[in-house]
């Protein structure tokens, strides 16, 4: 009998032979590359951090904008040490500030007096990532309440100026950040952007770049400010007829993903570690707890998302010790609850008769008698422990590069021959946590109910986290 790393070398190997779902969307190899990241930080640093603001007007002074002890190793070795994989940075917030020396705007880090204007906070953070090994990313926002070209047509050639500044200083971009946000500018007049043109620059420039914004096309909003996806959690999208901003679709829509939905765009769950975006100082007191960012990672990265987690720098330029604390902790929490896989000695059966699923009467036979012959019925499985265990969370990860296969799957855990519990679910995706009351199990029986194709389960593995 082989052990459960056979089975998933097997099914591994199954998968990347397995036939392509030709009507099915695909990841591209930056989206499945996306996925793996799971966990990086957001990182919101700009006036507000001194003015006390969520939204600037666009009208303060830029000496207002001086952080004293800026540190971006600082920051890098928190996001490194917590588990992070990278740093997303407010490049440009509504305010229009910028935190790099723009030649197209005249409110920038070179007009503040903070190192007498030859400051530049993407060229530190961006070198600081590299050398801790940290994806590089920047959000910028279309809206700018500061610019005097904002609602005419020349301020889309300055945003398109801006954005090639970006993705040509600094290294490569992992993610382009495009807020949906699209307020009044200093003349009260709205902008029209031009979404097709800021997409084929970033495209001709950067094509490795993913692009986020409600909509995609490479990542798109979970509809809600909580890091909370939907379950289900569909990588689907459809987005014809639609828009960013005002005209995505309904949140409900963003959150869930289309079941059916034409184009692989997976939801990112952004949301802050403090309640507002920015850093204040009255909020230090109010930063989540460990238990509180592990309960949004299980709701995030646990339904196949990203987590995209708010950390913002203080007026000092650096990550304040209320906010590493907490990091700190989720990630002791997230290593003590995934350390000890109670499946590592495990067998796993499958069971040829669909229709035959209690425990008692199934044909067991173990997978290596004859591999090739259940290449065709790999829905059903069963997991044997070699002794009862207790256990509250099962993992599921489904081998999304041949495409979101499964569609509803239900779990019913054994000790001995007596069902003590089921767990039931329709999405599972890149990685799905599923979590129950504490029991003890001797086995339990995956059945995949609904999955199109070959199916598409690339691991498992069981834990007790939480005690
Ligand atoms: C929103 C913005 O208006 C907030 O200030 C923040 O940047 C959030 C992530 O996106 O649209």
């Amino acid at each position: 009998m082989r052990k459960l790393a056979v089975f998933i070398f097997f099914l591994a190997s199954l998968a990347g032979t397995a036939q392509k779902n030709n009507s099915l969307p695909l990841p591209t190899r930056q989206q499945l590359d996306w996925h793996e990241q799971e966990f990086y930080l957001f990182m919101h640093f700009g006036p507000n951090s001194f003015t006390n603001k969520e939204w600037g007007e666009g009208t303060e002074p830029e000496d207002i904008f001086n952080p004293g002890e800026l540190d971006c190793r600082q920051w890098c070795r928190i996001a490194k040490e917590s588990g992070a994989k990278g740093i997303i940075i407010t490049a440009k917030h509504h305010d229009g500030f910028c935190l790099w020396p723009s030649k197209f705007s005249k409110h920038t880090v070179r007009e503040s007096k903070w190192k007498d204007g030859k400051g530049d906070v993407l060229k530190e953070l961006s070198q600081a990532c590299r050398e801790f090994g940290l994806r590089f990313g920047v959000y910028i926002s279309p809206w700018d309440r500061n610019h005097p070209d904002y609602g005419t047509e020349r301020y889309n050639s300055v945003f398109i100026g801006m954005m090639k500044e970006l993705l040509q200083n600094y290294g490569t971009i992992s993610e382009l950040w495009w807020d949906g946000a699209n307020g009044e500018g200093p003349n009260g007049k709205k902008q029209v952007y031009d979404w097709k043109r800021f997409e084929a620059t970033v495209r001709q420039l950067s094509p490795r770049t993913l692009i986020f914004s409600d909509i995609g096309p490479d990542i798109r909003w979970v509809g809600n400010e909580n890091g909370i996806a939907g379950d289900p959690n569909w990588n689907y999208l459809d987005t014809t007829g639609f828009k960013r901003g005002a005209g995505s679709p309904p949140l409900d829509t963003l959150n869930h993903g289309n079941y059916n939905g034409k184009l692989w765009i997976p939801a990112e769950c952004d949301v802050s570690i403090r309640p507002g975006w920015f850093w204040h100082e009255e909020e230090n007191a109010k930063v989540k707890t460990p238990s509180e960012l592990f309960s949004i990672y299980l709701q995030s990265v646990g339904r196949g998302a990203n987590l995209l987690l708010n950390v913002p720098p203080n007026n000092k330029g650096l990550i304040s010790a209320e906010d590493e604390a907490a990091l700190l902790g989720f990630k002791r929490m997230r290593d003590a609850s995934f350390a000890n896989n109670l499946l590592k000695d495990a067998n796993i059966y499958y069971q040829f008769s669909r229709n035959d699923l209690t425990s008692q009467d199934l044909t067991i036979r173990s997978l290596d008698s004859n591999a090739s012959a259940y290449t065709a019925n790999l829905r059903n499985f069963i997991v044997e422990v070699p002794r009862p265990t207790k256990m509250n969370c099962i993992i599921l990860r489904e081998g999304i590069q041949s495409g979101q296969t499964i569609r509803k799957f239900r779990i019913v855990l054994y000790n001995g021959r007596q069902a003590v519990g089921e767990i039931k679910g329709s999405s599972v995706g890149r990685k799905r946590i599923l979590t129950f009351a504490t029991a003890t199990v001797t086995s339990f029986n995956v059945y995949l109910e609904d999955a199109l194709g070959q199916d598409n389960i690339k691991g498992i593995s069981a834990y007790l986290v939480g005690n």
